[in-house]
């Protein structure tokens, strides 16, 4: 049984960061074969519900009505549309349909419209997921009672680098809206974006809050900084390829039972700085060409990478079992022989 801590200290998260590269992998390694199937990879499809227009100012978003940066803000889209584009990510392979929305905070109308769209998508036999800002208790509950899976809510970074990159909210009230999900009964879906000019005791503050909340996130997305020209971190000194990959393997030692998700930044990564988030413990990405706003790679791409690395994607064929699929095939293998000896299917909801 893999203990699962919440009491981690900075020095020690620092320590961990502060290994030989070659003794952090082989940790992170551990982990992760420990408690899944290590060449198993879930996949999710990103769909902006709602481009644009954010009365937020979040230094790195596209997304801010605050920046110019060309984005042409749009209305919600429509239920049919919503219903095609999660059909399209169904037939490509995905087992997850997560839908973003650029608002501060949700007003009920939306949320309820939302609600229908979770219920839809969630009868193609998706898992769903939303990411719509700040949620009030009853709002997080209709997203359940409509059977939304997950909640996607980042902290983004560590709390006292949190006001350089935000001045419009605050940290507490990220870890408010993650409060009302989890009482909710939705799994939470939380991490950050590294490469926005923090310091490494950073990086090392954003894991060590996301592994100290009260339960770990189910999922951790690992968003690399994507420089979005007229945003204000359009232009920040790029982050060392291997301090991205131990990020990724700290987060695997600190929260081991959670899918670590390689996120958003894959576009401008090369296959081998991806196979090393992968060797690090990474096991989830965005599949699909689009992100929100920004670009991703190709469906083509990465299966063939994934052919090339022997990945197999995850897929979810009901709600308490989780199956691998090849990523191109819509035909479920079974979890037989991956090596996991059950582990991976339970991973999620043990977390
Ligand atoms: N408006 C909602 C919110 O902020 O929670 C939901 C959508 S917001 C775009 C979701 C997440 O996308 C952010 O929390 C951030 O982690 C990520 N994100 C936005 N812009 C990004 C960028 N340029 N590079 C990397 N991640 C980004
Ligand atoms: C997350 O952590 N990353 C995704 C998802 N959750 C919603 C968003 C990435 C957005 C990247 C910039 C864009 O495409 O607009
Ligand atoms: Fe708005 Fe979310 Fe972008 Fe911030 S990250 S500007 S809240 S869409």
């Amino acid at each position: 049984m893999t203990a699962l801590r919440h009491d981690w200290t900075r020095e020690e998260v620092l320590a961990l960061f502060d290994l030989p590269f070659a003794d952090l992998m082989h940790r992170a390694q551990q982990a992760h074969r420990a408690n899944f199937d290590a060449n198993a990879v879930q996949v999710s499809t990103l769909l902006s519900i709602k481009t644009g227009g954010c009365p937020e100012d979040c230094a790195y978003c596209p997304q801010s009505a605050r920046y110019a940066t060309g984005l042409k803000a749009e209305k919600l889209l429509s239920l049919d549309v919503v219903l095609d584009k999660a059909r399209q990510a169904k037939a490509a392979g995905a087992s997850r349909f997560c839908m973003g929305a650029a608002w501060r905070s949700p007003k009920d109308k939306d949320v309820a419209k939302v609600a229908e769209m979770v219920g839809a998508v969630k009868a193609l036999g998706l898992e769903t997921c939303a990411t719509l800002g700040m949620l009030q208790p009853e709002q997080a509950q209709a997203l359940k009672a409509a059977g939304l899976d997950y909640y996607n809510h980042n902290l983004d970074t560590a709390p006292e680098f949190y006001g350089d990159i935000v001045k419009t909210r605050e940290y507490q009230d990220r870890l408010d809206t993650l409060e009302h999900v989890r009482r909710a009964g939705l799994k939470t879906c939380c991490g950050g974006i590294v490469g926005m000019g923090e310091t490494r005791e950073q990086r090392a503050g954003l894991l060590q809050t996301l592994a100290n909340l009260p339960e770990h996130p189910t999922s951790v997305p690992i968003n690399r900084l994507v420089q979005v020209a007229g945003t204000p971190l359009a232009g920040t000194a790029l982050l060392d390829p291997f301090e991205f990959v131990r990020t990724v393997a700290v987060a695997r030692l600190l929260m081991p039972l959670s899918m670590v998700r390689l996120s958003a930044g894959r576009a401008e990564m090369n296959d081998e700085l991806q196979a090393l988030c992968f060797l690090a413990g990474a096991n989830s990405i965005f599949y699909g060409e689009k992100l929100l706003t920004t670009g991703n790679p190709d469906v083509e791409h990465d299966q063939a990478l994934f052919r090339r690395l022997g990945i197999h994607a995850m897929a979810v064929v009901e709600e308490s079992s989780t199956v691998h699929a090849d990523i191109v095939g819509s035909e479920a293998a079974g979890c037989a022989g991956g090596g996991c000896g059950g582990a991976c299917s339970d991973a999620e909801l043990a977390a």
